[in-house]
């Protein structure tokens, strides 16, 4: 009887396999958990696109450190199922369930001061997305997983000086054939870069506004004639813009 109680319960929570992102690292040195976050406190997705919750995930944990990075520093986002790392010892849905395939993105906005900012009103232009390859037929979301929830992107050269917020999102799209079912991950950090150039913004988007609910990036099928989650090998297109380049 326990064994099977146990069973149960396993296979509800795995049913659930979303995750958070909850920690930084700048040149492979960990920010400590939940530092300089804007992160919500519980793993629920957001499906809701003109939600106020696509700018940074639904309101949790707050912080009053704003993270110094440099311009063309390595920045990890770190991604788990829940906050701490996995639900429970040997979860399978650790970092993310394997069936959440999908584009990984990072956006910034500039801001007076990160860790006060209103999160509302500004505007996002991205500097990095891991979508989807052709070839290898791999996702953002596999990388992710193979990275044990580490999401590495670099801070563009060209970006001025000061304040962001920095946006970290996975699009999980394993049910995104239905309108309204694609599921969103993001949190925000709050960053203060130094040593960069003099890039502040163009090609910028708003949150929400920028993604529309029957974007061909989030109203979509990636599952090919076998059921297999590989787009049918046939290109994908991220949401949003395209990164900027410099
Ligand atoms: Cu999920």
């Amino acid at each position: 009887m326990k064994l099977s109680l146990f069973s149960v319960l396993a296979a509800a929570l795995t049913v659930e396999g979303h995750c958070i992102f909850q920690k930084v690292s700048v040149n492979g040195a960990d920010q400590g958990s939940l530092t300089g976050l804007r992160a919500p406190n519980n793993n629920n997705p957001v499906q809701n696109v003109n939600s106020q919750d696509m700018i940074c995930g639904q309101s949790g944990s707050t912080s009053n450190v704003v993270i110094e990075v440099k311009a063309g520093d390595r920045i990890g986002a770190w991604y788990q199922h829940v906050i701490g790392g996995a639900q429970f010892p040997n979860d399978p849905d650790n970092p993310i369930a394997r069936s959440h395939k999908g584009p990984v993105m990072a956006y910034l906005a500039k801001v007076d001061n990160a860790a006060t900012a209103s999160k509302t009103g500004l505007q996002w232009f991205k500097i990095w997305e891991d979508s989807f390859d052709t070839g290898s037929r791999v996702w953002g979301v596999d990388n992710m997983i193979k990275n044990n929830g580490w999401v590495y992107f670099n801070i563009p050269e060209c970006v001025a000086n000061g304040n962001y917020l920095l946006r970290v999102e996975v699009l999980a799209l394993h049910s995104a054939s239905t309108q309204g079912a694609a599921q969103f991950y993001q949190s925000c950090a709050q960053i203060n870069v130094s040593g960069g150039g003099s890039f502040t913004g163009s090609n910028t988007v708003s949150f929400p506004g920028a993604y529309s609910a029957s974007d061909p990036g989030i109203l979509t099928s990636i599952y090919g004639a076998t059921g297999t989650p590989d787009n049918d090998g046939k290109p994908y297109t991220a949401p949003g813009p395209r990164p900027i380049s410099c």
